[in-house]
């Protein structure tokens, strides 16, 4: 029996059971790491309380992270197990777009690991019909700053780049990519956590919507602003909790 058949669509936690399917099936496969689930879940907690829906604020930094990749120079999109079990066709449609690659860059980085997630983006490549540059299986330089498997990384990709979109990144690899100079773009539900706060640019939205939302921007082809990160941060807070003012008045 499938799912659609055990959870009936007409349930009010359909959508989010779906999105937590795709990365119990992503998990399965071995693409993710084991504490997958535990992150997702503090990000489902957090898109709870802003009530599941691109605030105003998070669509404002949604344009103003394109507007920085239509203009970079050598832009990169980092992506992790969690982003590509949840968003992998998107982000190959927005690297197309933008006519950039994608690089593979996990926190808990194994050969089993890479190997079944360039597998799985090589396939969605191929269903897609596109032919972006899937990097981060042969690392060749580091991270300045990073011990370890996590500091690796691709001279001709995230190291090289002038602007990261990174979803979902750790703090200590987010401090160190702006340590590098880059501009380096957050999508994380969390507005506290460290890479909301140190990144340039942090779009406080559930990944899925935000990759939907990037795909109809791009061919706008914005122009950055001159962006005031903490305020953004700040207008997805007040968002919160006026969004939970007075609920059991
Ligand atoms: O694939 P790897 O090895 O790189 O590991 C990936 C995880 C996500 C397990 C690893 O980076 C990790 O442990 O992440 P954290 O430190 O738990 O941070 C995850 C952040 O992403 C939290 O702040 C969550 O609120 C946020 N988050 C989780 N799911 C989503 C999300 N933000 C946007 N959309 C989501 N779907």
């Amino acid at each position: 029996m499938s799912d659609e058949e055990i959870v009936d669509p007409s349930h009010p936690r359909y959508q989010s059971l779906m999105i937590r399917k795709k990365v119990a099936e992503a998990g399965a496969k071995g693409m993710l790491a084991d504490s997958a689930m535990i992150a997702h879940g503090r990000g489902e907690a957090f898109d709870y309380m802003l009530g599941e829906q691109t605030t105003d604020s998070a669509m404002e930094a949604t344009r103003e992270v394109v507007a920085r990749l239509v203009n970079a120079d050598r832009p990169v999109l980092s992506l992790n197990g969690n982003a590509i079990a949840l968003a992998g066709e998107d982000f190959l449609t927005i690297a197309s777009q933008l006519g950039c690659p994608v690089e593979i860059n996990i926190f808990y980085r194994t050969p089993e690991r890479m190997g079944a997630l360039i597998g799985h983006l090589k396939m969605l490549n191929a269903k897609l019909g596109l032919d972006v540059d899937i990097m981060g299986g042969v690392p060749d330089a580091r991270i300045p700053g990073l011990e370890g498997p996590r500091g690796a990384c691709q001279s001709e990709g995230i190291f090289a780049s002038d602007v990261i979109l990174v979803p979902l990144e750790d703090g200590d690899r987010c401090e160190a990519l702006v340590e590098m100079g880059k501009q380096v773009l957050v999508i994380d539900l969390n507005p506290l956590s460290r890479s909301s706060r140190r990144g340039t640019v942090t779009i406080v939205d559930e990944l899925s919507r935000v990759t939907k939302n990037m795909i109809q921007l791009i061919p706008e082809k914005p122009q950055p602003t001159d962006w005031d990160n903490n305020k953004s941060l700040q207008a997805s807070l007040n968002h919160i909790s006026k969004n939970l003012e007075n609920r059991f008045e």
